[in-house]
Order: C-alpha cells, then sequence, then structure tokens
C-alpha cells in the first residue's frame, strides 16, 4: 500500500500532550494512528537559521517530520499571513484583515521552503494530503520541484465566497495554486460551490459533474468531506466521565442547578461575546432562571501574539465581570468563565454534565465540540445541543436547535427553550443527532478523502 504522508502547519510530536489542540491535530492525530504514515509540518519552535534538514521521531507506525521556522517567517507566513489575513478571511471578517505584500511574499516563500524539505523526503508513490490554509500554494511548490504524485488538500475551515475572496490582493494567484492539487475537499457544500462559482465566473473555468473542475490547464477535483469524530469512542468517555471525580465534583458544585456549557478555543470566529450577551439576556428577561443556571465556558487562550486576540479577551474579561457583578448572590456566581485547557476526559465529564451544550460560532469550518458534545451525552437522559447555523456541523446535526448566533434575544431564547425542553424531544432529537454521527466517524471521513485521493481524475 502506498505511504500516506500528511502535511499540516502544526505537527504535534509523540511525546506532545493535545491539551491546547485544535480540531485539526486532533483529528490528523486519530486518522495517522489507524493508518500509519508521514506527518511533516512546522515544529511549533524558532531557530534562527533555516533548516535544511527535518527532525525526525516516530511512533508505532506514524513518523514525524519537522522544522522550524525563522522569526522573520514565524511573524509574515504564520502571525501575519496565516492568522491575521486568512483567517479572517475564510471567516468573513474582512475589517479584521491586515493585509501587506511581505506577508503575501512571505507566506508563498515558507510554502516554497517546505516543500523543498518535503521534496527529498518523498518517495514515488506517496500519497500526499496537505491540511488547511496555511498550506494551500503547497502542491503548486511540489510540482514546481517535479513531484507528481497525487496530491490532496483538505480545507479545515469555510472557503470563502467569491467576492469575500476578491477582497484579498493575490486571490487569482492563491486559487491557481489550488488547482495544482488532484482532490480538493470542504467541510460542506457550500465551501465547495463557493470555489465552483468562483472558477466559474472569475477564471472562466469548467466545472462538470461530481465536482471535476477545468481551471488554468488542469484538471481536479473538489467535494464535500464532512469531518466527522471517533463517535464510539467519545461515547464511551462520556459514559466513563459520568460517575468520576471530575463529574462528581462539578455536579456537587452545581448544588442542583442546570449547567450550560461551551468549549472553544479563544477565538473571535467562535462567537463568545454573543453568547454571553444572550446569556445576560437570559437572566435579565427571566428571572425564573436566576440562580438556577450556571453557564461554563471553557476557552483556552489561542494565537495570544496576535492584536485581535488580546482585544477578545479584554472583552470576555469584561462581559463575565459585568454579568457576575450584576447577577450573582452569595451561593452562585452565574458565569464560570475559564481560561484554560482541560484533559479530553474531563471536556468529556464536563459535557455530560451539562444539561445544554452552546455552540454559536459566527463562521465555523465544522465545529468538532458540537459533536463531541453529543456523543458524550447520557442516552436515557441526554442534553440539548444550540448550535450556530453558521457551524458547517449545523448542516449535519438536524436534531439541534439551530440559531443566528448574531441575534442574542434569540439565542436567549433558544437557550430557554433548551432548558425547560421535556425529555422525549431531548431523547429524539439526540438519537437523530447521534445516528448522524454513527454514519460520518472521523474514519469515514478520511476514508472517503483517501478513496477519492485515490481514484482517477478524468
Ligand atoms: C478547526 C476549524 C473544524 C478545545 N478545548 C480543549 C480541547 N479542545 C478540542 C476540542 C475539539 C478541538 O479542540 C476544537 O475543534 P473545533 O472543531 O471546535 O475548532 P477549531 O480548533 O477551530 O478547528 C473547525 C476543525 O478544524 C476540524 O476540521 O471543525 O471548524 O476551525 O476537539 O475538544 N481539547 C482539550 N482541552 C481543551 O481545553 N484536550
Amino acid at each position: 500500500m502506498a505511504r500516506l504522508v500528511i502535511v499540516s502547519n502544526r505537527v504535534s510530536m509523540p511525546r506532545e500532550r493535545l491539551s491546547r489542540a485544535g480540531g485539526l491535530a486532533v483529528a490528523i492525530r486519530e486518522a495517522l494512528n489507524q493508518y500509519g504514515g508521514l506527518w511533516f509540518g512546522w515544529s511549533g519552535e524558532m531557530s534562527a537559521t533555516p533548516d535544511g534538514e527535518p527532525r525526525k521521531a516516530s511512533q508505532g507506525r506514524v513518523e514525524f517530520a519537522v522544522i522550524d521556522l525563522t522569526p522573520e517567517e514565524h511573524r509574515l507566513f504564520y502571525l501575519e499571513f496565516a492568522n491575521s489575513i486568512l483567517w479572517p478571511l475564510c471567516h468573513y471578517r474582512l475589517g479584521l484583515i491586515d493585509f501587506s505584500r511581505a506577508a503575501w511574499e512571505g507566506y508563498l516563500a515558507v510554502n516554497d521552503r517546505f516543500a523543498d524539505v518535503l521534496a527529498r523526503q518523498l518517495q514515488p508513490d506517496d500519497i500526499i494530503w496537505v491540511h488547511d490554509y496555511h498550506f494551500i500554494p503547497m502542491a503548486a511548490a511540489l510540482r514546481r520541484r517535479g513531484v507528481a504524485n497525487r496530491i490532496g488538500f483538505f480545507l479545515h475551515v469555510p472557503f470563502p465566497a467569491p467576492e469575500v475572496l476578491a477582497a484579498l490582493p493575490g486571490h487569482e494567484r492563491l486559487v491557481r495554486d489550488l488547482c495544482a492539487y488532484d482532490l480538493v475537499g470542504f467541510q460542506t457544500k457550500n465551501d465547495v460551490r463557493a470555489l465552483t462559482e468562483y472558477i466559474l465566473h472569475e477564471v472562466n473555468g469548467q466545472v462538470g459533474d461530481n465536482g471535476h473542475i477545468a481551471a488554468f490547464g488542469r484538471t481536479l477535483q473538489v467535494a464535500a468531506f464532512p469531518i466527522g469524530i471517533d463517535t464510539e469512542g467519545f461515547a464511551k468517555l462520556g459514559a466513563a466521565a459520568a460517575d468520576g471525580p471530575e463529574a462528581l465534583r462539578l455536579r456537587d458544585s452545581l448544588a442542583g442547578r442546570s449547567l450550560v456549557i461551551g468549549v472553544d478555543r479563544l477565538d473571535y470566529s467562535k462567537g463568545i461575546p454573543q453568547r454571553f450577551e444572550a446569556f445576560y439576556d437570559l437572566l435579565s428577561n427571566n428571572s425564573e432562571f436566576r440562580g438556577k443556571v450556571t453557564f461554563m465556558q471553557v476557552a483556552p487562550i489561542s494565537r495570544g501574539e496576535v492584536m485581535q486576540y488580546r482585544k477578545l479577551r479584554n472583552e470576555l474579561d469584561a462581559l463575565t465581570g459585568r454579568i457576575n457583578g450584576k447577577f450573582a448572590e452569595f451561593d452562585w456566581v452565574p458565569v464560570r468563565y475559564l481560561n484554560k485547557s482541560f484533559p479530553r476526559q474531563h471536556l468529556a465529564a464536563f459535557y455530560r454534565v451539562a444539561r445544554v451544550g452552546l455552540i454559536t460560532p459566527l463562521r465555523d469550518g465544522m465545529n468538532l465540540v458540537a459533536k463531541e458534545y453529543v456523543a458524550a451525552q447520557d442516552p436515557e437522559d441526554p442534553g440539548v445541543l444550540v448550535l450556530s447555523r453558521f457551524a458547517g456541523a449545523a448542516r449535519e446535526m438536524g436534531g439541534a436547535v439551530i440559531v443566528n448566533p448574531y441575534d442574542p434575544e434569540h439565542l436567549a431564547e433558544a437557550l430557554a427553550r433548551a432548558l425547560k425542553m421535556p425529555l422525549e424531544e431531548r431523547a429524539q432529537r439526540w438519537r437523530y443527532n447521534m445516528d448522524v454521527l454513527r454514519n460520518n466517524t472521523i474514519t469515514h471521513w478520511r476514508e472517503r478523502f483517501l478513496k477519492a485521493l485515490n481514484g482517477p481524475v478524468s
């Protein structure tokens, strides 16, 4: 069988805990654990001179090869182009984009340097699977170095609609480079439509049946591969955590109150301030919930070096103070705001105890937390998922209460409805969602993608 080579910005090495990990690292590690192969990317570290050879490690059937970024590459490629330009662009936040040509050139240069190092590691029949927005130009950079292997790309974040993408100087080059892949995978059909509309209307390319694209002198396939989780694994984690020490401590501390939970990297795409506002509205307009509901937001700090993220942190500190200052009683604090990460087992316990999972991103490629929340529930007495229509997961989770996160009053009403929902309806909605999760696990996702990547492109 051909070797699988995975490329992603951040590689988490064998001994690294996935405690602060985002969705991508969780998904890749679960995929590689089952299949084996090579994981290549950035070490997460910086060194003054660019390294020509990667540092290697291995664990079981998985090999790891990483290189450092120079401080300047880290600034231009990672902090500026990836996280202050592409990330807001893909999340429809044009006002937050801070474009510079130096960042764009730094992004292309890092893709070239990574392609140089990777090209020397490759064997002719390797299947290469590149992940996410950091490395959109990777296939084109590899092709320039004579790499003829099959190369697939999966975008974990949303692909912006053509009018939004067009705000990026260099958008045509970016899409041309994207067309150097054999297969481009997105989270949802919406994202597929955004690319095909761009191909049709911006560059006069052709889009055939079954997602075949002809553009820039190449043919490739584009399709939706909604990412899943290890459903049974997470369900077991939830069941095992139900009577574990964290669940007991948490239940004890709630003293019979209902728990609403949010878990997100501290990121402006996740709609956390809007969620806090909604909880404020719930308590303001419904005195019946005062003293009866606790909202716990787990939000580990992410990309703390980027200014927008520091601003968000200040905003949430202020909101927490405002809500608790106004409503807290000597024996009840309405908001528990935790700027730290927890082991997965603890998260599973928190999900299991929570009556409502409140997941309200303003835009999200998929949102794995929504899926994990559902999987961790007690089948006999499940909680309710309240989910933003702008999360990719909303396309699958038909049993969720779907909300518009931009409307705090409507969010507060949905929250009230979820808190009062009778067992029969909760169980029915949960069964629907759980069936979806069982039919589209992380394994299905990986296998569907790799099958399509191995298949012929006509
Ligand atoms: C990107 C896309 C897409 C969170 N806090 C802790 C912790 N986590 C874990 C969660 C979950 C993951 O991190 C977060 O995944 P999401 O999907 O919610 O969000 P992103 O990080 O933005 O991921 C997203 C995803 O890629 C996959 O394609 O769904 O749309 O933005 O697994 O459980 N894990 C631990 N402690 C924490 O405190 N251990």
